[in-house]
């Protein structure tokens, strides 16, 4: 049992910043390392187009930068839904569009991991994850969307605008109206189970301190070593932050075809943790010509951590409506 994980204690989120592998050089790609190490430079509105992605390489900066995830605009862009409900239970087109700082939508998007733009749901309590690919066209994006239940989600856009100096993660609230019923986030465990495949963490993450998190994939008890690549990596590795669903998408340590990269069982990846928190962790994975997402709770610290009391604990009142 790692010590940063702590069974039975809800955190409520404070005020912490997740580093990512922003410090470990052959840890990062380019998306965690550009998360975490892009300043705003000066009251920079955006305007300095051009400047062809020159990062600046300002590591030292990375912990003054807030985490992705919080804002609907940033650096002058900003995301554009084109309706902000949608029914609870019924498959529906989400249009939007990142609109520029001239206010127009964007049409170019340099390749993040094979995708130009990467679309992530979640519920505010961190339930019905989902990773989607919209298709552009004129700068609208669609993508058919069922939010499976009530309750207000957090839609966010991983892109990179041509002209942005860094990729931007926006995030905006969906609502789907009627009855909510929150599901408390579940408590930490080493094992994920999803679709006949066992996901074991190793690893956690503590606060102020760059860890190392493998989660093993097996099936019928055998290690899988067929991983197949996805967004060219074995693995994808979403974070979400309780509280304020501060957002951070980490990579693995390698990638398929470096030479040294296994496809499976282990999948390696870098995170770092300044401050106590808890948070939602999702693996997507590919195996047998599927992706699967396995999920974890990780809190990192113990100490001093609110415990957050139970509101109702009978058995059976996650998320199911009342029958009488
Ligand atoms: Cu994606």
């Amino acid at each position: 049992m790692n010590s940063a994980t702590r069974v039975g204690a809800y955190v409520v989120g404070l005020a912490v910043v997740f580093g990512g592998a922003a410090g470990i050089g052959k840890a990062v790609g380019p998306v965690g390392a550009s998360v975490e190490t892009a300043s705003h430079e000066g009251g920079g509105h955006g305007e300095d187009t051009g400047a062809g992605g020159g990062h600046g390489g300002g590591h030292g900066e990375a912990a003054s930068h807030a985490p992705g995830g919080l804002q609907v605009s940033e650096d002058g862009y900003t995301l554009v839904p084109y309706r902000t409900t949608l029914t609870p239970g019924k498959k529906t087109d989400f249009r939007f569009t990142v609109n520029g700082p001239d206010g127009k939508p964007v049409t170019g998007f340099k390749p993040l991991h094979g995708k130009r733009l990467h679309l992530i749901v979640a519920r505010r309590d961190l339930s019905g994850f989902q990773h989607l690919h919209p298709t552009e066209a004129g700068g609208v994006w669609t993508v058919p969307v069922t939010l499976p239940k009530a309750g207000v989600y957090r839609f966010f856009t991983d892109v990179q605008p041509e002209g942005a100096q860094r990729q931007l993660t926006l995030g905006i609230d969906i609502t789907a109206p009627g009855e909510l019923r929150p599901a408390p986030l579940p408590e930490p465990e080493q094992v994920a189970k999803v679709d006949g495949y066992e996901v074991r963490l190793a690893g956690g993450l503590t606060p102020g301190k760059s860890t190392e998190l493998t989660l093993s994939v097996s099936k019928d008890g055998e290690p899988v070593t067929d991983l197949e690549p996805y967004l060219e990596a074995y693995g994808h590795l979403v974070a979400l932050r309780q509280g304020d669903l501060a957002y951070l998408h980490v990579h693995p340590d390698g990638e398929p075809g470096d030479g040294e990269t296994k496809p499976g069982p282990g999948i390696t990846f870098f995170a770092e943790a300044p401050s106590s928190g808890a948070y939602r962790l999702y693996l997507d994975f590919k195996h047998g010509g599927k992706v699967r997402t396995a999920e974890f709770t990780v809190h990192a610290g113990d100490a001093g951590a609110p415990v957050q009391e139970p509101e109702h604990e009978e058995p059976g009142h996650d998320d199911r409506p009342h029958t009488h």
